[in-house]
């Protein structure tokens, strides 16, 4: 290179284009057009003649990304400029539908979108159809991270939503003969459009090793000489608000290794070793966990959780920060907060960064930390609290180890000064556990360190305080609040129910999607007899939409006339799928043994959508179950047609969209204090599905703001559930003394759905029996009399639609908006950027 020739980072720009910000292409058809045209050839490299439906799509949402890029890289610029506090949500899931239609709705495209494909031949629901949603995540808790990104860009909230980016999300649920089989999600097999590396951006993230002490400058200091890393690399998507021109970040890490991966391998000539193992490391973000509530203690999955958290805390620290960023002012700029217990691990490595890397003094950088980070609790069942091993952690992370212990004797020693030496409150107490091995209690130890701990319903707080975490809220009864959670109206009515959000805008004007609370105005039609009749249309148009989804993935179809009843959820014992069996094989003994005449059944669709974790083996076979009770009642020429079991397989967020416009019922049946939220229960309810339900989760709310004439109530109530238990629970008692129980259980038992097999479902019917932990034998009575009240209600259909319009305009409290209002008020500080 010429002496004088300067270097690129000296090169500035002085061509003017170069120095105007990015433009977005103009909002029109033909702007449209071209830039979909130029997406096609220069980004597909194919003619629109030759391109296929998926160049069409990458093409399209390579179109509608650019309309949103400007507003992004000035947002994303503005974010470092700004002195504000921005949000850090840490999430191992989010659980994000499909991208393209929230996004043309966000930059109002739609129109615009639809009418230029048009006119290049192409139905812009042929494409709609390829996407294949990015499933990362499980269920409740990765949907409402989800929701939370988009009501926080719709608020012009600065936030960074961080998590991984799993190449496999969700497994693929298929059904052979009636059972699940779990298939891979490749979800990026045919390209993500929606998503940009950074590989400039990529942070060294370290695991294993040993400590060790050294001198600095009459200082004793601790390090971390660690044995092994891995590179995460963030891959940045868009969160566009809703018309509010605010783009906000969703930035999920993915692990490669790194070139100085084990070199020593490399070096002494083993080439294949050391290639083998660097695959070995980028399994780190391989694979989602598809289990939701028991924790196996996998070494894998603490190294996701500690590689995601250490490189999303070393991103903001180092690249969203300014440099030379005063650090003792970290708790003004940030809030991390935890979805649960999976991102906890962040606590000692935000106490490692200050104290060992930045040099900060223990109780400076404890003060600072206990002020960034904030704790959600998501359960309520003992056996999903996570915990680690003491000795697969001190493995893994040795000074994450240390640092915790540090913490621990620190909290323990203000519990002393507290309550006493009370060792028995010492040791229920302490962060770490001693049965029925040495393990770190994540979830104590997010509430040590979190300035604030919510549950997320009413009930669900409750419990926390008084039960599960008691104690804690003893000492620090300030600590602990309630956020009830909440649903994004973008996308569970706007999007998946257009034709009542045109019923409702016609009636209320446009405000209500980012104001939801003006739901309330439909109060005011719910005894108009055209509104109530137009309402009816809309949610008989939506079945029938859905028969034709149904019908065109597996051949199934609605019957005009059913009860559309949908059980959608994670298949789990203590949600009680079973109960719902129970329910259905119970109306068809009524009708086999003549006992009830056909024609007086209310004709129902039952509806589920569930997966099970694959080494869930109950719930695998209440699978089985459902699938086999449908198949034989479908079948038996008996019922006419008037019952019917649905179960599509691979229940995820896109199906959901389908269902919840249409359903009539919500089931929500799980035992009382054991649901920690639920929010399939407000997204049904806000489409006009009435809820029967327990007393439980944010059942309760939903009942208290819906009205009790509006809602089927049954069940044994928290208190009564704990009093059952006290007295000494005997399932069995409750088979002899009910008869249709009798019968139901009999029939299952006798072989009815299994070709006269009686050892099919023997595990299911003994659990129910002779276990029955979760009380379904307990509270089927009341739930099959509250079904009675419901059969009996939908036989008048005035009454029932009002009941619906009563649900939706009385479910505005349940936006993700309103929820994000009240984190922001009672947790994190953070007010809107504009
Ligand atoms: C737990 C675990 C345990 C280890 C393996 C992977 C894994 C993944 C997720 C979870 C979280 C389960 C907790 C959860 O999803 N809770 C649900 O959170 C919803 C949102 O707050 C709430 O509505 C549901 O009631 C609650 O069950």
């Amino acid at each position: 290179m010429p002496e004088n020739t300067p270097s690129a980072s000296e090169l500035r720009p002085t061509h003017p284009l170069a120095l105007a910000p990015v433009a977005a292409p103009p909002a029109s058809v033909d702007g449209f057009v071209r830039r979909f045209l130029q997406n096609l050839n220069f980004d597909q490299g194919v003619a629109l003649s030759t391109s296929d439906d998926n160049d069409r799509y990458l093409a399209l949402a390579g179109t509608v990304r650019d309309y949103l890029m400007a507003r992004w890289l000035d947002d994303q610029a503005q974010q470092s400029r700004q002195q504000s506090k921005t949000v850090c949500y840490l999430s191992a899931e989010y659980l994000l539908g499909r991208q393209l239609d929230n996004n043309l709705l966000a930059a109002r495209l739609t129109e615009i979108a639809t009418e230029a494909l048009a006119q290049c031949g192409i139905d812009i629901d042929d494409l709609r159809a390829l996407e294949i949603e990015p499933g990362l995540g499980n269920g409740g808790l990765g949907r409402l991270a989800a929701c939370f990104i988009d009501s926080l860009a719709t608020m012009s909230i600065p936030t960074i939503g961080y998590g991984i980016r799993y190449e496999y999300g969700i497994f693929r649920q298929a059904f052979a003969d009636g059972q699940q089989v779990e298939q891979p999600d490749a979800w990026l097999r045919l390209g993500s459009p929606w998503d940009f590396p950074h590989p400039e951006a990529a942070q060294t993230i370290s695991f294993g090793g040993r400590t060790e002490t050294y001198d600095d400058d009459g200082v004793e200091r601790t390090r971390w000489v660690p044995e092994w890393n891995v590179l995460a690399v963030p891959y940045n998507m868009m969160v566009p608000g809703y018309h509010n021109g605010r783009v906000n970040t969703l930035r999920l890490w993915r692990a490669v290794a790194t070139n100085a991966f084990d070199l020593h391998t490399f070096n002494s000539g083993d080439y294949v070793a050391s290639v083998r193992a660097q695959t070995f490391a980028e399994n780190i973000s391989k694979v989602l966990y598809p289990e939701d509530s028991t924790p196996q203690g996998k070494e894998l999955r603490l190294q996701q959780q500690y590689f995601f958290v250490a490189a999303s805390i070393a991103d903001f620290v180092e690249h969203v920060l300014p440099d030379g960023f005063d650090l003792t002012k970290l708790p003004e700029r940030v809030i991390f907060q935890l979805n649960d217990t999976h991102p906890v691990i962040g606590v000692p490595e935000l106490m490692r960064v200050l104290v060992d890397e930045k040099g900060m003094e223990w109780d400076a950088a404890w003060a600072i930390t206990q002020k960034c980070f904030a704790y959600t609790c998501h359960t309520l069942l003992p056996e999903a609290l996570e915990v680690w091993s003491v000795d697969l952690l001190g493995r893994l992370l040795p000074r994450h180890l240390e640092i915790i212990y540090r913490i621990n004797d620190a909290f323990l020693l203000e519990v002393r000064e507290r309550f006493g030496d009370d060792e028995m409150l010492i040791r229920d107490m302490s962060i770490i556990g001693e049965h029925p091995f040495r393990s770190v209690r994540m979830a104590y130890l997010a509430t040590v360190a979190g300035s604030k701990v919510n549950g997320v319903a009413e009930l669900h707080s409750q419990l926390l305080r008084d039960n599960v975490l008691k104690d804690f809220a003893r000492m620090w009864p300030e600590k602990f609040t309630n956020v009830t959670n909440g649903v994004t109206p973008r996308r569970f009515l706007r999007l998946a129910n257009p034709e009542l959000s045109t019923l409702i805008t016609e009636t209320l004007g446009a405000g209500w999607t980012v104001d939801l609370e003006r739901l309330r105005g439909l109060e005011a039609y719910a005894d108009d007899p055209e509104f109530r009749e137009r309402f009816a249309a809309v949610k008989a148009a939506n079945k029938r939409r859905l028969s034709r989804v149904l019908a065109a993935r597996d051949g199934t179809t609605i019957d005009d006339g059913h009860l559309l009843d949908v059980m959608i959820k994670r298949l789990h014992e203590y949600k009680r799928q079973t109960l719902k069996v129970l329910h259905i094989v119970s109306a068809y003994d009524e009708i086999v043994s003549g006992r009830v005449p056909v024609e007086k059944v209310q004709p129902r669709t039952f509806l589920f959508g569930a997966k099970a974790a694959p080494g869930y083996a109950m719930a695998k076979h209440i699978i089985h179950l459902i699938n086999a009770v449908g198949e034989v009642v479908n079948a038996d020429p008996r019922v006419e047609g008037r019952l019917k079991v649905l179960y599509p397989s691979n229940y995820n967020v896109t199906l959901a969209e389908s269902i919840i416009p249409a359903a009539d019922l919500s089931e929500q049946i799980s035992l009382a204090g054991k649901e920690a939220s639920g929010t399939g229960n407000m997204k049904l309810a806000l489409n006009g599905a009435l809820t029967i339900g327990t007393d439980d989760g944010a059942n309760v709310e939903i009942r208290q703001l819906v009205g009790d004439d509006n809602f089927f109530l049954f069940g044994m109530s928290e208190p009564e559930v704990e009093a059952l238990w006290a007295e000494g629970y005997r399932p069995a008692d409750f088979y002899h003394e009910d008869e249709r129980l009798r019968r139901a259980i009999d029939l299952i038992a006798a072989g009815a759905f299994s070709g006269g097999d009686r050892s099919v479902f023997e595990p299911l019917i003994s659990n129910l029996l002779y276990d029955d932990r979760f009380m379904a034998l307990a509270d089927f009575g009341s739930y099959l009399d509250a079904q009675e009240r419901v059969d009996a209600a939908y036989a008048d259909q005035d009454a029932w639609v009002r009941s619906a319009i009563l649900n939706v305009a009385r479910s505005g409290f349940f936006s993700s908006d309103r929820a994000m209002r009240d984190y922001l008020d009672r947790i994190w500080h953070a007010t809107p950027v504009h």
